[in-house]
């Protein structure tokens, strides 16, 4: 057999390929990379021996079990200051939206941010970021938000963008200029809107960092008719459409992300019948986000019986954020989303990485283990891949691949 050219080859590991919408395992398995890219996979037995003999290296697993590098893909991991006081007013009996409609909430951590420089932005997405990678996380999506102005909104991005350089994940960054309607714009929401429309978003376009746009529609926050523009400018230029949809009310959400074309409608506590129907049929990814609903104490659940009866795509994510879910832990994210939202550990394990991959528009690029894909990997020391969302402890990620490149410490090792 003719010289492979591998750079590595991985030996005795158990596979979950992700692939197929199952844990698509392979046990005593094999992969190998060349060039970053994920050059073969199988059953060891079936590796022939002149195969082996030509990788440039072999790294023998023990037998441990291997998943694609996990994909966080709806965070909010850049902003200044933290919201400890919005935890505390809740915790006396305020809900999160009365005091956002009070200028705490999101427009605290909003003027936070205006504050902040670039260097203090960029230190303490950083770190967050370096807790995601200590539980596999290799690609994060990253929203802009807490900016709401012009240069704001282009710092968040061009922070999130050169994220990469301090922390070995793909960051995939969002223009969300839509969270909120920012203070000076109080009683002139539709100057607001002009300004996304006609200035942020085109300067967004024109720094070139955002793949995605995404709105917040809610009664706090943006009517489904001006989501509806916002995402369909930014959609017409060529981004990926995301919706924060139906998280507190019925506004219509899903069927919103459906009628624009969207990728993905994100939360969905509220998401109604038709809005499941709609989003099936137009093949809308569910971000399902159960670190906000656990932290805001909600009192509806989304409705996963009937997203998987749709066939519905479902993706989950920490949503990283300083007000509804502080939480780069991903080990309770998964298990939040089996206890609390009913995910199979399956499900919730395809939600952080093939189904993630899909609402990224990656899908062709990375999220299960094929040739062909990125050899970003993770390796872990479970007996079961279920162990992932049932044991809620340390991180038991071993190591971590990127580009077919073995980190020499996974990012922040639990030791
Ligand atoms: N929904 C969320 O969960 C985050 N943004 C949003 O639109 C919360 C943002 C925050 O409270 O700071
Ligand atoms: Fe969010």
């Amino acid at each position: 057999m003719a010289a492979p050219g591998w750079d590595r080859l991985w030996t005795g590991v158990q596979l979950a390929t992700m692939t197929d919408r199952s844990l698509g395992v392979i046990r005593n398995g094999a992969i190998a990379s060349a060039g970053g890219r994920i050059a073969w996979v199988g059953r060891e037995v079936d590796l022939a021996a002149g195969q082996r003999r030509e990788a440039a290296e072999v790294i023998p697993c023990g037998g441990a079990w291997m998943t694609p590098g996990l994909i966080d893909c709806h965070t909010h991991i850049v902003f200044g200051g933290d919201r400890s006081d919005d935890f505390r007013r809740r915790l006396h009996g305020e809900s999160y939206s009365d005091i956002a409609r009070g200028g705490g909430g999101i427009m605290s951590t909003v003027r936070a941010t205006r504050l902040a420089s670039m260097e203090e932005l960029t230190r303490s997405a950083a770190a967050r970021g370096r807790e995601l990678g200590g539980w596999g996380v290799t690609t994060i999506e990253v929203k802009s938000g807490y900016g709401l102005d012009l240069e704001t909104e282009l710092r968040m991005l061009e922070v999130a963008a050169a994220l990469p350089r301090h922390i070995p994940a793909d960051i995939s960054p969002t223009l969300l200029a839509a969270h909120a309607i920012p203070p000076e714009y109080a009683g002139r929401r539709s100057d607001y809107l002009k300004l996304i429309l006609e200035a942020i978003l085109p300067a967004a376009l024109e720094q070139g960092h955002a793949t995605a746009i995404d709105a917040f529609c809610e009664d706090i926050a943006f009517t489904p008719g001006e989501a509806r523009a916002v995402l369909e400018a930014g959609i017409d230029a060529g981004l990926h459409g995301r919706l924060h949809a139906d998280q507190l009310s019925d506004l219509g959400g899903g069927a919103l992300a459906a009628e624009t074309g969207a990728l993905s409608a994100d939360h969905l506590e509220y998401l109604s019948d038709a809005g499941v129907r709609a989003m099936a049929s137009a093949g809308v990814c569910a971000v399902l986000l159960p670190g906000a609903a656990y932290t805001l104490g909600a009192d509806r659940l989304p409705p996963v019986r009937a997203l998987r009866r749709a066939g519905v795509t479902m993706a989950v994510a920490t949503d990283a954020n300083p007000g509804s879910s502080p939480i780069t832990n991903v080990g309770m994210i998964l298990n939040l989303a089996c206890i609390r939202f009913g995910l199979t550990p399956e499900e919730a394990l395809l939600g952080f990485t093939s189904a993630a991959a899909r609402v990224l528009g990656l899908e062709d690029d990375r999220g299960t283990l094929e040739p062909g894909k990125r050899a970003d990997l993770a390796l872990w020391d479970v007996e079961d891949p279920a162990q992932l969302c049932y044991w809620m402890g340390a991180s038991p990620l071993s190591s971590l691949v990127r580009d077919g490149v073995p980190l020499a410490v996974a990012p922040s090792s639990p030791g």
